[in-house]
């Protein structure tokens, strides 16, 4: 693996994420909620195998898989919908992308100086975060 994601990142900043959570038919009150969070992400990296934890005071997610291996994504306590998602290298970057109901759906994780950066696509909307080592 050409990087390492591990470790514990706070989110400092979000862009879009209100018509993302629409893109996935979040209801107007969990949309209130979750866009008022600060979660971190705490990823535990060996290798091509990953382990990535969102947390917040509202909701956590786990997602744990290997680069270049599908697997079933079930999005429990997010939008509760089953993916089969396969995450690859591009460069430097970790590459997600989520086949089911939803058109276009997946993101992309790197690191850029001290940060680390997400984007999470769904069908038109484009929901841009950085997080930084807490
Ligand atoms: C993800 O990150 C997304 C993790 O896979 C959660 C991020 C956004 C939530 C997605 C949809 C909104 C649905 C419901 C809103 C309810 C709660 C929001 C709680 C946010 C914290 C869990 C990509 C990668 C690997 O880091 O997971």
């Amino acid at each position: 693996a050409p990087v390492d994601f591990s470790g514990t990142w706070g989110l400092v900043s979000s862009e879009n994420f209100e018509n993302y959570m629409k893109s996935l038919d979040i209801d107007f009150m969990t949309r209130k909620v979750a866009k008022m969070l600060t979660p971190q992400k705490v990823i535990e990296q060996q290798g091509d195998k990953f382990s990535i934890r969102t947390l917040s005071t509202f909701r956590n997610y786990l997602v744990e898989f290997k680069v270049g291996e599908e697997y079933e994504e079930d999005t429990k306590g997010l939008d509760n919908r089953k993916l089969l998602s396969l995450v690859t290298w591009d460069n430097e970057r970790l590459v997600c992308v989520q086949k089911g109901e939803k058109k276009n759906r997946g993101w992309t994780h790197w690191i850029q100086g001290d940060e680390l950066h997400l984007e999470l696509t769904c069908e038109d909307q484009l929901c841009k975060q950085v997080y930084q080592k807490v």
